[in-house]
């Protein structure tokens, strides 16, 4: 059996940023790129939403953020000789990384009905082919705007206003498959479905609670966070399937210490979790919080600012102890004394932050599981206080923001209200379509245009083949991008993709140079500015784009000022500014360095907007998913060697594994009772609904991951995921608890 790496980061990483940005950029491109990561004067890492501190490191970005920069800022082009060359058939039997491979898209593409290649078009053409097929639509909801969240918050406010201009809340999200559930759990039991801690609430904390998260990977920067906490005293619990090299032991390259010494441990307690398991685990530790006495509950904050307690106690109270420890072990596959341990750490601390990310939120009961986790922070009095609180640590660079410029299929009235005021017109007001509910839309071809602000939709979305067979459905597919991905190969009748600026590209407009602004996932503002030339005259800005066909479509004379606003951003912030609360001043903010924080008012104040006017216990049944006999749960994760749907490379370093992403981590123990030789190759068969769907050709990897699970890589193993297995309320599809049985290796 191979095994995870024992700590993360240290020299490897190091010299991996320069190799990858070296090969791909090349150094004269590259390293003034990397000097310029996350710096004041620089640009947003286009990687994670991790927050950056207010005294930054020269070296404020990590090995992955290094390689998104590198991925972006590439040498390599794919112009109009690419396409002449390469049939869509020809595309399409390409792997994702051999098309993300290629390089930035560099002018308007067109494929035209019966067309066997892209052929180049220039802005206007494109335009006017989309205006065409949505002057042809009965009705506005034929059309839908999918966002992914490295749009800066210029350009998706501006694109959410494009949608409802045209009359449709259609305005799908990544953060639909993402976190989703925790914006559901946060905004029903706090009153704003953001997190409520900053930086220095980490660095502060007593206890962090890191759930369902793979930071060493995915948030490399927030493992420096962790190791500023610990060496004030805190003390941290990782709750996971699998042993992630990264919450092991840190070897931070920013001091010597880090580089050649031991690095720093940073899990104090360890505890591998079934798949699923959090919901039970979280309401036995409230069960035995209850009981512990009066010390262990903040009664003044449960009285002042709560509403629920009684009734959530009770329903916690129900039942013998024996007996939920024992269905709690079951379910968790954590022993009483674990999470006895787990308790005694919450008592013995004063300020506890609880972290999460996909482990929680790709869960049918991820919604619960969520209320659950602020059940917790709400008895100890851990929200609205210095060193604690809520922290779900969000993907995409810009996905928190996005939202808050409107990016969302049902943004609430009083947003809506101000959006149409300032605009002179009436935005629609029947809720939209989530990413979900657009693709079953599709499958009964009632989308005709599908737009996409960035992303990769059909790659990212579950069941690959029901998703792929309904994007074909569609009239006319167009794919703002900046690489070139399998959205571009799956398309509609006709397709089109627009070639963007990216992050780390300078941006002039006839107002001069232009900065865009962001928001992290501590609900932090402020600006990105591109550093290298983009190749060539016909790659637009995001807002350029939108700037310029809303006016070929809406015209002239529409409400909207969409020249202006292509020609100077401070416009656009200045609108912003009016219609989204927590923006004032802000041009002026955006250019302060380091930026400026958003309100928060359970953060700043302790109150909560919430129906009650407080934070809501909630009474959440405990539920688990079960594989039954013979089957495992498989959850679908990132290797270290990717973002998303861009993979990298073939490595997946802290974890051992090499060459491949075909493989499937499973318990050396399960693996004997299967009889899955180390090695071996199966296929993946997932069972949903008396419905199978096959991922053939996996190699075994027997691995160190709780009983019962197994884990494998996405996106290769979308096919697997069930279009209708989707969370409660948040609509999420469950990436993370497939249920699946091995079969016989049917080849590729
Ligand atoms: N380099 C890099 N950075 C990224 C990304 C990337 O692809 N590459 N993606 C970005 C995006 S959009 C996002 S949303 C984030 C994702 O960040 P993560 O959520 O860290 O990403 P995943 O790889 O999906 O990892 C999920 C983690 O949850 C654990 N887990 C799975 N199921 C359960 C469960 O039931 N319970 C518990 N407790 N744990 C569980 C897995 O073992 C794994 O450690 O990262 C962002 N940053
Ligand atoms: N099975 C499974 N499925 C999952 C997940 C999982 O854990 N398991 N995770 C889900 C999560 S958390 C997320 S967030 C989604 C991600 O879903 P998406 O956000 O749709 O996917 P990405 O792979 O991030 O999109 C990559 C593409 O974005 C384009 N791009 C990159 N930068 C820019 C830019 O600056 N501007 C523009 N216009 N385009 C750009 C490039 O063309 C690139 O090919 O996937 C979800 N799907
Ligand atoms: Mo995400």
């Amino acid at each position: 059996m191979r095994g995870p790496k024992h700590h993360a980061v240290g020299i490897p990483a190091v010299a991996g940023s320069v190799r990858f940005v070296g090969a791909q950029s090349g150094l004269k491109r590259g390293l003034p790129l990397l000097r310029a990561i996350n710096q004041v004067e620089g640009f947003d890492c286009p990687g994670c939403a991790w927050p950056e501190p207010d005294h930054r490191h020269p070296a404020e970005f990590c090995e992955n953020g290094a390689k998104a920069v590198a991925e972006e800022s590439t040498r390599r082009v794919v112009g109009p000789e690419f396409f002449a060359r390469h049939s869509i058939d020809d595309l399409n039997d390409k792997s994702g990384y051999w098309l993300g491979q290629q390089g930035r898209l560099t002018r308007p593409m067109f494929l035209d009905e019966d067309a066997d290649h892209y052929r180049p078009v220039d802005w206007d053409e494109a335009f006017d082919i989309i205006a065409e097929d949505l002057a042809a639509m009965d009705e506005p909801d034929r059309a839908a705007f999918y966002t992914s969240g490295r749009t800066g918050n210029e350009a998706a406010f501006l694109y959410q206003l494009f949608a409802r201009r045209l009359g449709t809340n259609n305005l799908p999200d990544c953060s639909n498959m993402c976190h989703e559930s925790s914006g559901a759990a946060l905004g029903e039991t706090i009153g704003i479905g953001k997190g409520s801690v900053r930086l220095e609430d980490v660095w502060a904390a007593d206890l962090i609670i890191v759930a369902g998260q793979n930071p060493g990977t995915n948030h490399p920067r927030m493992l420096t966070a962790l190791e500023k906490a610990k060496r004030s005293g805190a003390r941290i619990v990782t709750v996971n399937p699998l042993p992630e090299a990264g919450m092991r032991r840190f070897k931070n390259p920013q001091t010597a210490r880090g580089l050649a010494g031991r690095g720093t441990d940073l899990t104090d307690l360890f505890l591998q979790i079934k798949v699923g398991g959090d919901l039970a685990l979280f309401s036995t530790l409230n069960r035995l919080l209850l009981r512990a006495g009066e010390g262990a509950l903040d009664r003044d904050f449960i009285d002042r600012c709560t509403h629920g307690f009684e009734e959530f106690a009770a329903a916690r109270a129900e039942g013998d102890d024996d007996q939920v420890l024992a269905e709690t072990e079951r379910r968790t596959g954590l022993t009483r004394v674990e999470i006895e341990r787990l308790l005694a750490m919450v008592l013995a601390s004063k300020k506890t932050v609880v972290c999460w990310a996909m482990g929680l939120t790709q869960h049918k009961h991820a919604v619960p599981t969520i209320r659950e986790i602020v059940n917790l922070l709400l008895l100890r009095g851990d929200i609205g206080k210095p060193g604690a609180g809520v922290c779900p640590v969000r993907g995409h660079s810009n996905v928190q923001g996005d939202r808050t410029m409107g990016i969302w299929e049902k943004m609430p009235d009083r947003f809506l209200d101000a959006l149409g005021a300032e605009f002179h017109f009436k935005p629609p007001r029947d809720h939209g379509l989530d990413t979900v509910d657009t693709i079953r839309a599709m499958r009964e071809g009632r989308i005709r245009v599908f737009f996409a602000m960035g992303g990769n939709f059909v790659s990212a979305t579950p069941d690959t083949e029901a998703t792929e067979a309904a994007m074909r459905r569609c009239r006319l597919t167009v794919h703002v991008s900046t690489k070139l991905n399998r959205s571009h190969v799956v398309t509609g009748t006709r397709a089109l993709i627009l070639p963007a600026l990216g992050r780390t590209d300078i941006d002039i407009q006839a107002g001069g140079p232009q900065f865009v602004t962001v928001e992290d996932s501590m609900g932090m503002v402020h600006a990105s500015r591109g550093k290298v030339p983009p190749f060539g005259e016909e790659m637009r800005s995001e807002v350029a784009i939108i700037c310029g066909l809303a006016r070929r479509v809406l015209g002239g004379d529409d409400t909207v000022p969409w020249e202006d606003f292509a020609a100077d951003y401070d416009r656009i912030r200045d609108r912003i500014e009016r219609v989204v609360p927590g923006f004032d001043d802000y041009n002026a903010r955006a250019r302060r360095p380091g930026g400026f924080a958003l309100p928060h008012a359970p953060r700043d104040e302790r109150s909560f907007p919430t129906g009650t006017g407080k934070a809501n216990f909630t009474v959440n049944e405990v539920t688990s998913p079960e594989a039954g006999p013979g089957r495992l749960l498989l959850q679908t994760l990132r290797s270290h060697d990717q973002f998303n749907t861009t993979i990298y490379g073939l490595d997946d370093r802290y974890r051992g594994v090499h060459h491949g992403r075909r493989v499937v981590l499973v318990n050396p123990a399960d693996a004997d009772e299967l009889g899955l030789a180390d090695g071996a190759y199966c296929d993946l068969v997932s069972e949903w609904d008396g419905q199978d769907r096959r991922a053939p050709h996996f190699k075994v990897v027997h691995y160190p991951t709780a009983r019962g699970c197994a884990a494998a890589y996405y996106p290769e193993t979308n096919v697997l995921v069930p279009l209708d297995a989707v969370a409660e309320t948040s609509n999420t599809p469950t990436s993370k608890s497939i249920v699946v049985r091995f079969e016989g290796d049917s080849g590729m």
